[in-house]
């Protein structure tokens, strides 16, 4: 990525300035200046990692979060055209994933950002929604029959949720594949009560994942 596309980035994104940073990013999308992947992992993803809020703006902290991750959202959005201009040319898996954030988690950027890399990498994947009840979980895999259902969780208080919605997963359809990603699975005791077959956090795991299940 050029020096300073970061940086002049989180400038206009600090100023909250919604149609330049569409602009910003679309144009090195359209230009062939970073691919989808570079632009998530480069770009979008580092914008709201390393998001912090100024002493003096802590009051209005939350609103400016979410303003930020609505700017992020449509630039994904609109990063799917971008996508399916790609698809034709990617070998397929012929595998279909059901991306989601379990009941209570609100945190659905990166989420969203695998749904496409798997799209990339030749899944079937859909992302259905963040704060997903377990009973929609559930009629969503009886609905769509998907190989594998990845759930995304970010904060801790959701595990115990996380574990009650795999265990059902698990009872009642014990032929889809569990895969866990996001920053609550980090620590490796956090998953120890909970049913799952492979932990994704990377493009990387990903694409090692793809050749796994396409061996
Ligand atoms: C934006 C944001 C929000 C937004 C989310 C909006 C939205 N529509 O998504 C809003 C304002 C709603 C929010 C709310 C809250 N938030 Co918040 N939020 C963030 C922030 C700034 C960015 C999160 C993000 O999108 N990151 C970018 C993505 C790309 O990163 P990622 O999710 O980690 O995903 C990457 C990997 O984990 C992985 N991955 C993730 N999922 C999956 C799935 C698969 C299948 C795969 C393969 C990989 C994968 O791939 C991604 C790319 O590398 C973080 C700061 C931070 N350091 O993370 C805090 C943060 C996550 N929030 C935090 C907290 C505490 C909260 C609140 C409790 C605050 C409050 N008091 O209300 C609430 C909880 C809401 C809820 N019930 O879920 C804490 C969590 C601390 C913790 N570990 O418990 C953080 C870390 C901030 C902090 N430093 O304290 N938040």
């Amino acid at each position: 990525m050029p020096k300073d596309t970061l940086s002049q980035f989180l400038e206009i994104l600090d100023q909250e300035n919604k149609q330049e940073a569409v602009r910003f990013a679309t144009e090195l999308l359209e230009k062939g200046i970073l691919s989808i992947e570079e632009l998530y992992i480069q770009l979008l993803a580092p914008s709201l990692l390393f998001f912090s809020c100024k002493v003096a703006d802590e009051e209005i902290c939350i609103w400016k979060e979410h303003f930020r991750t609505s700017i992020i959202r449509t630039i994904l959005e609109i990063s799917y055209t971008y996508i399916l201009k790609r698809l034709h040319q990617i070998p397929k898996v012929n595998k279909k994933v059901v991306i989601l954030t379990p009941a209570f988690e609100y945190h659905e950027i990166g989420a969203i950002m695998n749904a496409h890399f798997m799209l990339l990498e030749g899944f079937d994947a859909n992302y259905i929604g963040a704060n997903t009840p377990k009973n929609e979980i559930l009629s969503a895999i009886r609905a769509y029959e998907p190989d594998f259902i990845a759930l995304s969780v970010t904060n801790p208080y959701n595990l115990v949720i996380t574990k009650q919605i795999t265990d059902e997963i698990r009872r009642f359809f014990p032929n889809v594949g569990i895969i866990l990603g996001g920053q609550a699975f980090r620590e490796k005791h956090n998953v120890e009560s909970i049913k799952y077959d492979y932990i994704l956090q990377s493009l990387d795991d990903l694409k090692a994942f793809r050749k796994q299940v396409s061996a």
